[in-house]
């Protein structure tokens, strides 16, 4: 059975917290599972974590799940929307931050006609001490309807780069194109892989790239469905598909998965969130299928 279809099955056994969304345990962790008129979606509390969202209109997630991904305490989930922060890649210890790893509080939990919101937070504590001694607040809201909206606020007194590392679910890479990505880019890969035509993107061979021009809207057609996402303060797209190889050698990935997701993540890397004490530090996105 289909790991989605698992936790979409566990909502009938779970506590409810409004009309479509019941909190229930999946593995390890806590997680809320939402089935609205407008959409199926899930949240894991660990991480703040986004773990798949399909609209109503739509026959297959837009936003994937790997049927690997582990539900193990501290431990990335592969998939969904994980929140690197407050630093990406390797830029520190552990990879993409701790944000990912620690347990976030729901802070509320609200619904319409339109879809569900929720609002989830993460202050420094014992967890996230072992990590990084700073005092912060971190904020995550999320709207899922027949949109799914995210945005990330934080306080604190340093700089972060961050990523919300999206994977998107696609038809098949061999047909996707993705524009809107400009010309400049920073290739996080020793390899020529030259994009055939400039600020478009297709896939032939592992590609991981950092875009620091891109516009504010971006398309990935797949040959059958076209999905929009618009970043909001951001500034920079970062595009990776792992390819053949390198999903091999991932346990949390299945052999064939790298053909049906692609991560086009909504990034401040190249222009860190300078946190303040005192105002928020925001960006986000938003993802429709057009
Ligand atoms: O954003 C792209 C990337 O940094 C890749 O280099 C790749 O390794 C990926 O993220 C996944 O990282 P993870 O730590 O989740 O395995």
């Amino acid at each position: 059975m289909s790991i989605i279809k698992q936790i979409l099955d566990s909502y009938a056994t779970g506590s409810s917290l409004s009309l479509s969304v019941h909190q229930n345990i999946f593995g390890e962790l806590p997680v809320l599972v939402i089935k609205h008129p407008t959409c199926s979606a899930a949240v894991s509390l660990q991480g703040a974590h986004l773990l798949f969202w399909q609209p109503s209109t739509e026959t297959t997630p837009v936003i994937w799940l790997s049927q690997k991904a582990n539900f193990k305490k501290e431990m990335a989930i592969r998939g969904g929307v994980p929140i690197c922060w407050p630093w990406f890649g390797k830029l520190g210890d552990p990879m993409h931050g701790f944000a990912r790893l620690v347990e976030w509080q729901l802070d509320s939990c609200k619904e319409d006609n339109n879809g569900v919101d929720l609002t989830l937070s993460l202050t420094n504590n014992q967890q996230t001490e072992r990590f990084f001694t700073k005092p912060f607040q971190a904020w995550l809201t999320i709207h899922v309807g027949q949109t799914c909206e995210v945005t990330l606020s934080c306080q604190g007194d340093f700089e972060a780069t961050s990523a919300l590392h999206t994977y998107f679910g696609i038809n098949n890479i061999d047909n996707v194109t993705v524009k809107g990505l400009g010309d400049l880019y920073q290739d996080r890969l020793p390899v020529e892989n030259k994009p055939a035509i400039l600020g478009q993107l297709t896939f032939n061979q592992e590609v991981d790239r950092v875009y620091t021009n891109a516009d504010e809207a971006i398309t990935i057609f797949d040959g059958k469905r076209t999905i929009k996402l618009t970043n909001i303060n951001a500034s920079d797209v970062v595009t990776w598909n792992p390819w053949i190889d390198k999903v091999k050698a991932m346990a949390d990935f299945a052999d064939q998965e790298y053909q049906s997701m692609v991560c086009v993540e909504t990034c401040r890397i190249n222009k860190p969130l300078k946190l303040s004490t005192t105002q928020k530090s925001v960006y986000g996105f938003k993802i429709e299928v057009i």
